[in-house]
């Protein structure tokens, strides 16, 4: 195990870490912009360096300052969080020339996976059910036009270098294909710097369910059950919950056991997500994997007992994963709220300020991961989650009123600081939601979208549920 890491991030995930290093024994170097100067982590961590303004790229995002930190402090390892430089397979292997350990995958395997044309065409290969689509990245529009006569429409454009939905366009005809390709291009290049696009069938309705495995260096590998992420907007996760629910439990252990065969096919090492949509006849296609530690990770963590965080430390430092598949147990029902400050009255604009009051919620199968305190300023350079509820219970129904219970103790006060609890509380109170059967539409439904008709989740037919080779 590590004497010393350095943390590569800030906010909620940053105290995450700097607590699993102190429960491990390992020190731990907090790094932190201008802007974060006042900040739990700086307090928590057993050192801090400041890396640069409040602007990410001259400071979360700015490598060379991150490796000075390390080299400083003699740290032998660095986790990068999510967000940030977390799946840059370019940083990854900067560290490494550097002499230090990347607490993730191998950078040839994060650089294999991030690439989501790439990723698609290897798991295809290691027998993952795929939705139909191209096998690689188009060149042309002729390319892209004969792909979706094939498969038929709708079909969805996405970027390969993109992830999280940014940049993808969904198609509904012919007629709109040459504009959308074009579009989906340039906004590739813009966003990513790589233009590069490829397409699939477009599913809908769908739940997103995604799998979170654990695999060492030696070949071993677990996976710890799904989360359903079907609770968007514009790409960002409001709500999560494992194990996903109303699916059968034939289907949730083939989704699981088919994101393992995945992750043991590419090599992977460390923590990491593999995500599919379910449909209507709980077939379940693969669509890209998530190369670190997510958001949700305490929703698996409290129906496993399993701390991924200790988990990714122990890969990292190249310590045999002890935990065996027939040792995770799924246990009970965990939800995740996530609260932002911003208003879900005005298009969920940030709104930053200083924090009057902030008392998390606590209690029985309660678990508050936040960087917030009383008097602690949010400010508008970094995105807005403050913090993440999570609750354990037996049951969905427990579940969902000890939910209820905790958002109601929830204080959070401040001039012009809002939070996204109000919305939280209308998902929660759908009766579709409440039922387990919702999908990638409920959101925009709430939100009176146009276009989102067609969201609900029929009864399930678990008969349907497609095994794979
Ligand atoms: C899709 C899809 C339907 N069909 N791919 C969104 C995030 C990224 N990880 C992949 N995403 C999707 N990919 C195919 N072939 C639906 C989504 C999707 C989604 C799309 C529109 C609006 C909300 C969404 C929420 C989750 C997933």
């Amino acid at each position: 195990m590590f004497e010393k890491i350095l943390i590569a991030n800030r906010g909620e995930i940053a105290l995450r870490v700097a607590r699993a290093c102190r429960e491990l024994g390992v020190r731990s170097v907090a790094v932190y912009s201008v802007a974060d100067r006042d900040s739990a982590v700086v307090r928590l961590a057993d050192e801090a360096v400041c890396i640069g303004p409040a602007d990410a790229r001259q400071s979360y995002l700015n490598a060379a300052a991150i490796i000075e930190a390390a080299r400083k402090t003699g740290a032998e390892a660095i986790h990068p969080g999510y967000g940030f430089l977390s799946e840059d397979a370019d940083f990854a292997e900067i560290c490494a020339d550097n002499g230090f350990v990347f607490i993730g995958p191998r950078p040839e395997v994060m650089a294999a996976l991030g690439d989501k044309s790439k990723a698609r065409a290897l798991m295809g290969d290691a027998g993952l059910p795929l939705p139909p689509g191209s096998l690689a990245t188009l060149d042309t529009v002729a390319q892209a036009r004969a792909v979706a006569e094939e498969i038929g429409y709708p079909v969805i454009i996405k970027c390969a270098a993109g992830g999280g939905g940014r940049g993808m366009s969904v198609v509904h005809s012919a007629e709109d294909l040459a504009s959308a390709y074009d579009r989906t291009r340039v906004v590739a290049q813009a966003a990513f710097g790589d233009d590069r696009v490829y397409v699939e069938r477009y599913l809908n309705p769908a739940r997103h369910v995604e799998v979170q495995v654990l695999c060492d260096g030696y070949g071993n590998g677990v996976h710890l059950g799904t989360r359903d992420c079907s609770v968007q907007r514009r790409h960002q996760k409001l709500i999560e919950e494992g194990p996903a629910p109303a699916l059968s439990g034939v289907t949730l252990d083939a989704i699981a056991e088919t994101a393992l065969r995945g992750a043991l096919r590419a090599g992977y090492t460390g923590a990491g997500t593999f995500e599919f949509l379910v449909d209507e006849a709980e077939r379940f296609q693969f669509i890209e994997i998530n190369c670190r530690i997510q958001v949700e990770h305490p929703v698996t963590e409290m129906i496993t007992g399993v701390d991924l965080v200790h988990e990714q430390l122990h890969i990292a430092g190249g310590v045999p994963l002890r935990l065996r598949q027939e040792d995770v147990r799924l246990q009970g029902v965990a939800i995740e709220c996530r609260v932002n400050t911003e208003d879900p009255d005005r298009n969920f604009l940030p709104t930053p300020g200083r924090l009057t009051r902030f008392t998390p919620p606590s209690g029985p199968g309660t678990r508050t991961d936040t960087h917030g305190y009383p008097g602690y300023l949010v400010g508008p350079y970094y995105d807005s989650l403050l913090a993440k509820v999570v609750v354990w219970a037996p049951d969905r129904d427990l579940a969902l009123g000890r939910m209820e219970r905790a958002l109601h103790e929830f204080e959070v006060d401040g001039p012009g600081v809002h939070t996204t609890i109000p919305f939280i509380r209308r998902v929660l109170d759908d009766a579709g939601f409440r039922k387990g059967r919702y999908s990638t539409g409920l959101v925009d439904r709430l939100l009176g979208a146009p276009d989102s008709a067609k969201e609900s989740v029929p009864a399930s037919s678990a008969h349907l549920s497609r095994r794979t080779r």
